[in-house]
């Protein structure tokens, strides 16, 4: 399988977050991405390829436009302004504000494109956004031009970013946009599988009212776990949308015997609805050495999961999402990958 990797990547470094009442160091780290890379090299996956440079009408599309045009201003902005430490948004149009004033200013700006505090801005992170987004639209291509399955060993993260916001390390949606892609190179109907610790909030709302890209969540309950406000059981999507949105929420703790048993019914709605490609939202924060999440997978249990992905017998797309145990997350992304292949 190839890979699709940029070292622009590197760039999105040095963020904060706030963690318990005190700014620390973003756990969405340069050396995820470099780890997940020497796993890939040593376990022979397949070649690793630069991105093919891409415009941003597929973000466009999938985002609103005006959200878009933000992500890539945004450093300059906040630096015009007379900042230099990374932008953070300090507030937010929640409920009984108004959502429909952009304001003028970058400060206001960050809170008005953003649901968290999550996704801070420094002076690579635009580079590295565009970076990621054009892994994720060339292993989609990949695929599309009849492989079977591509990696987009990329970051920052996607599956929280929403049309028009920000938040959980991710800006724009990755997995999504290779979806659209997908659907843009003739595949009538799209699933994306988002195996990540965190529900895919940010995929679940672009794809909410949609037939054509069904999606299915694996994640911790919202009941306990970020992002909280998106993720029960009981959202199925909406309108043309409807019946095309499956959440499996489940409880801390949970172990390999209650998480695959999870993905067996995601799968089979996956064969139900009829999709004719899949993208993966594969993060590993469901590992059990996590530092910020609380599932237990091992990493022995990650081949199996590859593996069953593999008997869908679709054309796959993997993009790479959440996985803060940096020593472990390599083995546990190729063991998704090698286990695919070795279906
Ligand atoms: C892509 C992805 O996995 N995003 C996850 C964003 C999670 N943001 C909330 C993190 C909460 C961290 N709590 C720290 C507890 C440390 N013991
Ligand atoms: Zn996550």
């Amino acid at each position: 399988m190839k890979s699709v990797h940029s070292p622009l990547h590197a760039g999105h470094a040095g963020q904060t977050e706030l963690v318990a009442g005190r700014i620390l160091p973003g756990f969405e780290r340069p050396e995820r991405a470099e780890f997940v890379r020497a796993a890939v090299e040593r376990a022979g996956l397949g070649p690793i390829l630069e991105p093919t440079p891409q415009t941003l009408d597929v973000a466009r599309r999938v985002h609103r436009p005006d959200y878009v045009d933000f992500l890539r201003q945004a450093w300059d902005l906040w630096v015009t302004a007379g900042n230099d430490g990374p932008a953070l948004p300090f507030v937010w149009p929640t409920r009984g504000l108004r959502d429909d004033l952009r304001p003028e200013k970058i400060s206001a700006l960050l809170g008005f494109y953003a649901f968290d505090g999550g996704s801070a801005f420094v002076a690579g992170t635009w580079g590295a956004i565009e970076s990621s987004y054009a892994c994720a639209l060339t292993a989609a291509d990949i695929v599309a031009a009849g492989e079977r399955a591509a990696f987009a060993l990329a970051r920052p993260p996607g599956h929280h970013a929403g049309r028009r916001t920000a938040g959980g390390y991710c800006y724009l949606n990755n997995a999504a946009c290779a979806a659209e892609r997908l659907r843009d190179r003739g595949a009538k109907r799209v699933a994306v599988l988002d195996v990540d610790f965190h529900h895919g909030n940010g995929t679940q709302e672009i794809f909410w009212t949609r037939a054509d890209v069904a999606v299915v969540n694996l994640h911790g309950d919202p009941a306990t776990e970020y992002p909280y406000f998106l993720g029960a059981a009981d959202e199925i999507g909406a309108g043309p949308g409807e019946g095309y949105n499956l959440n499996l929420p489940m409880p801390p703790g949970t172990d390999w015997a209650v998480w695959s048993e999870a993905l067996e019914r995601g799968c089979r709605h996956i064969a139900e609805v009829g999709a004719e490609a899949l993208v993966v939202s594969l993060g590993v924060d469901t590992y059990e050495g996590d530092p910020i999440s609380h599932f237990r997978l091992k990493t022995a249990d990650y081949p199996a999961i590859g593996a069953r992905i593999a008997r869908l017998g679709l054309p796959t797309v993997f993009v790479l999402e959440g996985g803060y145990a940096v020593a472990a997350i390599g083995d546990n992304v190729t063991g998704v990958l090698t286990g695919f292949e070795c279906a």
